[in-house]
């Protein structure tokens, strides 16, 4: 490889570094570029033998045919990325490259909520049947680090991000759950995003997908699709919801599969999660009586809906993992007759528009307080008003302890933010940990 076609590694986080260390290992020279590098991540790149100067992302000459490697965090409307492009630099990412690499079949998941919890309740029911089954993507390990030559299946989350830059994922099973606005700091228009989000089809064989959403695997030329709703199936090959004498069912067609409360979660939205992984592994020839089996074991992850069991009397649950309004809204459904609730929002929020979520909390018959915290307290708190007087607090902590004054038997708390965590934690996982801390400590 001339020098002028050596690739960049942009931006120097996980991603990055993930990168960095495929290339190194392959034997590649390669750059670094990061506006801001962590000290962490620089010790880690000098640890592997590798590049000696990490650059800003403007300072890195723009070759043509050099491939950049663009981190998800890393805007591709950044002025240094839009003139390297039109000089004909190629921008490219991590998940490219990996799947340049694969050779067991790769699952994709994308939507707007409930990807991590069926990427992982796939990779469960995948390695109850095959060996070696790697998961990762945005979350958990990046794609490159899980390669490994006995791999049976890769499992990929694949943020909106990761996929802005993939025309051609050669994925055997794409997946989209739901759509719904998010990210609207990044994106011009919510279509932007959705349009992103549908470039998971590009290159598929099979496609799951939501009914409603069933053109975005159609106009992309997906062949083999595979629906689910929340409704009585339309033909036999369709997962959905079936109720008879007073139960409802996960069905296949007209077949009953299983009764809902066999799952171990509650909620509409985990059943289109537990929907959308047996049509996933159907379509990867996974055992469905096997799957169905397994799927009862599945209890959910941490931070999503998670109910905290304080044996108080009072229905708490931690689902900070709600970073946008569709999750929040998606809560409420689930939660709104389980008791007087309690409603607890607030954080970063993201350009995000609140009057629809406003409108459904106003309508709720059983809401008895709208507690909002953070950044996007002012902009929450307009939009209740006149309806709901909502107590406003600058600090999440302040906000927490007024719902444990608040929370008397019988009622629901529920910590569903509609906003990222950002102006006052690391991440979700953190503000979530630090809830259950104070609840617990009340409690105690
Ligand atoms: N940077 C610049 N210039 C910029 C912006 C960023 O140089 O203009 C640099 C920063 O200084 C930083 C680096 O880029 O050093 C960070 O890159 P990154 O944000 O892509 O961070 P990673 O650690 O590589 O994490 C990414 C995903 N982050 C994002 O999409 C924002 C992680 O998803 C993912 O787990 C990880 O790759 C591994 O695949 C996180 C996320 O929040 C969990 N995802 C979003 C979501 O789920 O809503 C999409």
């Amino acid at each position: 490889m001339t020098a002028r076609l050596t690739p960049v590694v942009i931006g120097l986080g996980q991603t990055g570094l993930s990168v960095a260390g495929f290339l190194k290992k392959q034997g590649v020279d390669f750059l670094v570029a990061d506006d801001h590098p962590s000290a962490q991540a620089t010790a880690a790149l000098r640890q592997m033998g590798a590049v000696q100067a990490v650059q800003p992302i403007a300072q890195i000459t723009a070759h043509p045919g050099a491939r950049w490697f663009i981190s998800p965090g890393v805007p591709l409307s950044l002025p240094a990325l839009t003139a390297a492009q039109q000089k004909g630099v190629i921008l490219t990412n991590d998940i490219n490259l990996f799947s340049e690499q694969v050779k067991a079949p790769m699952i994709g998941v994308t939507g707007s909520n409930g990807k991590t919890t069926v990427t992982t309740m796939v990779g469960f029911l995948a390695s109850r049947q095959l060996q070696n089954v790697r998961v990762g993507g945005n979350i958990g390990a990046p794609s490159l680090d899980l390669l490994d030559d006995a791999a049976g299946c890769y499992v990929l989350e694949l943020s909106s991000y990761q996929l802005e830059l993939s025309d051609k994922l050669p994925l055997k099973v794409a997946a989209l759950l739901n759509l719904s606005p998010d990210h609207l700091d990044r994106y011009e228009t919510v279509d932007d995003y959705y349009a992103a989000k549908s470039h998971i089809f590009f290159g598929a064989e099979y496609g799951v997908v939501h009914r409603d959403l069933a053109h975005f695997a159609a106009s992309a030329g997906v062949r083999n699709t595979q629906v689910f709703s929340d409704l009585t199936p339309e033909d036999d090959a369709e997962f959905g919801l079936i109720e008879r004498a007073g139960q409802i069912f996960l069905a296949r067609g007209q077949a009953e599969l299983l009764a809902v409360r066999a799952l171990k979660v509650n909620g509409k939205s985990h059943w289109m999660n537990t929907l959308a992984a047996l049509a996933i592994g159907s379509c990867l020839e996974l055992d469905l009586n096997q799957m169905l089996t397994d799927v009862c074991q599945f209890s959910g992850l941490r931070h999503r809906c998670q109910r905290i069991e304080l044996q108080d009397g009072r229905v708490w649950v931690n689902d900070s993992k709600a970073t946008n309004v569709g999750a929040t809204r998606s809560a409420l459904n689930d939660f709104e007759s389980a008791g007087p609730m309690i409603l607890l929002l607030g954080g970063q929020a993201k350009a995000a528009d609140f009057s629809e979520l406003a409108r459904q909390v106003i309508a709720l018959h059983n809401l008895k307080q709208v507690l909002i915290y953070g950044d996007a307290a002012a902009v929450l708190a307009r939009c209740f008003a006149p309806f709901v007087t909502a107590e406003v607090f600058s600090d999440f902590d302040d906000m927490v302890r007024r719902a444990v004054v608040l929370a008397d038997v019988d009622d629901v708390i529920l910590l569903s933010p509609a906003c990222a965590s950002l102006d006052q934690f690391s991440s979700y996982e953190a503000r979530g940990d630090r809830f259950e801390q104070l609840i617990m400590a009340c409690a105690a």
